[in-house]
């Protein structure tokens, strides 16, 4: 037998089997096997019937966003880039849980955008996916951002198209619980961010570098942007994959760094996050701990440390008590070169010079994925329904970080999806078969950790490490599951979990 002959007969057998197939299904067309998969997609009906479920307080909170281009100064250097209403972060938003978001956002730059709502538990079609829950806003458009808020915390919001929030299309967004059980005297909304834009270059120029791959970086090719020999033995190795002329805290860089104005025994509420597109922050008051208490807007069994480290699109809330004179609250960048701070004062001493701050913060150190959910918040204890396996793959050398071994394609974003059904439990195993840590972030889902671990929606996922998780399916829609490494998720490490009927 030649092999085109096998060839041949294989082909017709296929065939064979496809029109038989497809002649099983004109005949009997409610046979499960032969029916298309219903996805339940951000128009359907549904979306709006759970979000008129939502309890609502009849309060609209309205925000305008301008995304455009402005002139700023970032760590001495005068340089163009993009944000909102024109600042490196955008205005900090502020409702309460029952209130109806209103955001009518202006695109006035040259490319299209888009806004997504990190870590809400909203309305589908809000969450601000191009090509999966809206169409992109284009350039000279607008388009009106409105949903419910039903979840207390410290949130994020950011433009979801391309590498735009590695500019500064982000800023904090905070939901406030009217009967909010922590006790504190004052709060202090952080944005932590690794800054190149108008300094090395731009993101989209790391990206391209970064894209070509470790492999090309043998070859006689200057490396601008591509940082190799970042390590961390917390993250479990290499770090981070890009350069960073400057470490952010609240848009500011270390030389002009903030001061927020407090009074001795005050217990200030950090609402910290980590805006970054490539790196981890460490963070913490030398000699002084701090008690987290929350952590991606859920609260967890208080814990008194030295330092946490939050991996992108990570927050953490923690109460530190004021001390008389400066105290300089660190963000030093695990693996990295530099540091950000900010600098609280009670009004006496004198402010500490940059090069008399440590740079390190050792002893108890944890992060959100460590900690223990409280009580609480707590999912009801279910054998799960479903079982998803969620394999992070691709390697520097070639930059093609990846799901299950697939790239994305927003063009096909339901090939190879999670798909999920309504009201069930799922569980999630994150196995990270490369050899850096990604931090993986879920939308429209808050998860719990396994063995009654924090309530979250981005966690860190060492190398070689596999994350249990559990979620319930209560949000019809389409929503993606991503790494928040901004240069990860760019190259197609992007997942998405689909409500089917
Ligand atoms: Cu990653």
């Amino acid at each position: 037998m030649n092999s085109s002959f096998t060839r041949r007969a294989f082909l017709g057998a296929s065939l064979a089997t496809a029109t038989t197939a497809a002649l099983a299904s004109c005949a009997q067309s409610a046979s499960p096997a032969a029916k298309p998969i219903d996805r339940i997609l951000p128009t359907d009906r549904l979306v709006s019937q759970y979000e008129e479920a939502r309890p609502s307080t009849g309060t609209t909170v309205t925000q305008k966003l301008s995304a455009g281009i402005f002139d700023t100064t970032v760590a001495g250097v005068a340089l163009s880039t993009w944000g909102y209403n024109g600042a490196i972060n955008g205005p900090i938003i502020r409702a309460k849980i029952g209130d109806t978001l209103n955001v009518p956002v202006a695109n006035s730059l040259a490319e299209s955008t888009s806004v997504h709502w990190h870590g809400l538990a909203l309305r589908n079609d809000a969450d601000g996916v191009p090509g999966v829950t809206q169409p992109a806003i284009p350039a000279g458009g607008s388009f009106d951002y409105q949903f419910r808020l039903n979840q207390p915390g410290t949130y994020w919001y950011h433009s979801h198209v391309d590498m735009q929030r590695e500019r500064g299309l982000s800023g904090a967004l905070i939901i406030e619980d009217p009967r909010e059980p922590l006790l504190y005297d004052q709060e202090w909304v952080i944005l932590l961010d690794d800054w190149l834009d108008g300094i090395t270059g731009t993101p989209d120029d790391a990206f391209e570098e970064l894209s070509m791959g470790m492999d090309m970086s043998g070859m006689d090719m200057p490396m601008t942007h591509m940082l190799m020999g970042a390590t961390s033995t917390y993250l479990g190795g290499d770090a981070g994959d890009v350069r960073i002329p400057a470490h952010l805290f609240n848009g500011r860089a270390a030389q002009d760094a903030e001061v927020f104005q407090s009074k001795p025994g005050n217990r200030i509420r950090l609402r910290i996050i980590n805006a970054a597109g490539d790196t981890a922050y460490r963070v913490g008051v030398p000699g002084q701990k701090i008690t987290l208490t929350h952590t991606d807007g859920f609260p967890v069994q208080h814990e008194d440390v030295d330092a946490v480290v939050l991996g992108m699109g990570e927050r953490i809330d923690a109460i530190l008590t004021v001390q008389d004179g400066y105290t300089p609250l660190l963000a030093i960048p695990e693996g990295k070169d530099g540091r950000a701070y900010g600098l609280i004062s009670t009004g006496s001493g004198t402010a500490p010079d940059v090069g008399a701050l440590p740079s390190t913060l050792d002893g108890q150190v944890t992060d959100g994925g460590r900690l223990t959910a409280d009580e609480s918040v707590l999912l009801t204890a279910k054998a799960p329904d479903r079982i998803h396996t969620v394999r992070l793959t691709g390697s520097m050398g070639k930059y093609d970080w990846s799901i299950n071994g697939r790239r994305f394609d927003m063009k096909k974003p339901s090939a190879g999806a999670f798909d999920i059904s309504l009201d069930e439990r799922v569980q999630v195993k994150m196995v990270n078969d490369t050899t850096m840590w990604h931090p993986m972030h879920l939308h429209g889902h808050s998860f719990q950790l396994a063995n009654n671990g924090a309530r979250k929606d981005t966690v860190i996922v060492r190398p070689k490490e596999t994350v249990t998780f559990e979620f319930d399916a209560d949000n019809p829609g389409q929503w993606i599951a991503h790494c928040h490494n901004a240069y990860h998720a760019e190259r197609g490490m992007i997942g998405l979990f689909s409500y089917v009927r």
